[in-house]
């Protein structure tokens, strides 16, 4: 990121950006991202650091309840982010996208990039995407919040998910044992896995797993992996409260 072109406006809303992202990528108008510094969140900040598109970061305060606003929902009707809006989409008209996994072919489509054309190849990109968006995410994503975030002392789902996770990782460590990254050359397969895996090590050590251990260090090496995950980090307290619990947790239909 060119640092004199990036603004950075204080308070941020699902309406203001607050961070605008320039550098030698100014001229085309800027993706918008609806973003929350999480692992979800950083799968789309690497990808656009990496495929070099000018973006803007919309910060939706999931602790806050920015993510039920009618104006989100009509981008993204799951309440969740991350989702963008594209001013310049398929056949130059906007388009909005949610789901971490469909943006992330989105951009790999549209820029050529980091999502290789050949069927083979991109089939297997698509098996590891599709398996951290429905494996590692969800799973790792339980493991948090049955060891950080219930206020419980609930030992089997606990146990449950802790053991998904160190499975999974087993299932990475396998993959990477003949190869440098998930599925040939570096893809947004590798993209959608790094900040989970990063998050998990905070429960799961890496030591079990060298492959893996390997690839994460490869990966974090990466300048628009170090960026990405950094973007809009002071956003976010360490420490969730109660109130933020509220909103976040026991959700039903509306
Ligand atoms: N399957 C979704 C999951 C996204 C997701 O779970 N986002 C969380 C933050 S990591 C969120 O927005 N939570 C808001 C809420 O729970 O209301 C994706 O991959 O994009």
């Amino acid at each position: 990121m060119n640092k004199a072109k990036a603004a950075v406006i204080r308070k941020g809303t699902a309406a203001k950006p607050v961070l605008a992202l320039g550098g030698k990528r100014a001229g085309a108008p800027p993706i918008a991202l609806y973003y929350w510094p999480t692992p979800n969140g950083h799968k789309i900040t690497i990808a656009l650091e990496e495929m070099k598109l000018a973006y803007v970061l919309k910060a939706v305060n999931i602790g806050k309840g920015e993510q039920f606003a009618p104006a989100f929902l009509k981008i993204s009707p799951n309440n969740r982010m991350p989702a963008i809006t594209d001013p310049r989409g398929p056949g130059g008209k906007p388009i909005s996208i949610f789901e971490s996994g469909a943006i992330l072919q989105y951009l790999g489509r549209k820029t050529g990039q980091f999502y290789p054309q050949d069927p083979r190849q991109r089939a297997a990109v698509e098996e590891w995407l599709f398996w951290q968006v429905g494996g590692l995410g969800p799973m790792a994503g339980q493991a948090n919040h049955f060891l950080k975030y219930s206020g419980e002392d609930l030992p089997y789902p606990r146990k449950r998910y802790t053991d998904e996770v160190h499975r999974l990782f087993g299932v990475m460590n396998s993959r990477l044992a003949r190869r440098k990254y998930l599925a040939g050359s570096y893809s947004i397969a590798d993209m959608a896995c790094i900040s989970w895996v990063r998050s998990a090590t905070s429960y799961q050590s890496l030591d079990e797993f060298p492959h893996l251990s390997a690839w994460v260090d490869r990966l974090l090496k990466r300048p628009a992996v170090k960026r990405g995950l950094a973007a809009g980090a002071d956003l976010r307290k360490p420490v969730m409260t109660e109130e933020e619990k509220k909103i976040l947790f026991g959700q039903r239909a509306r």
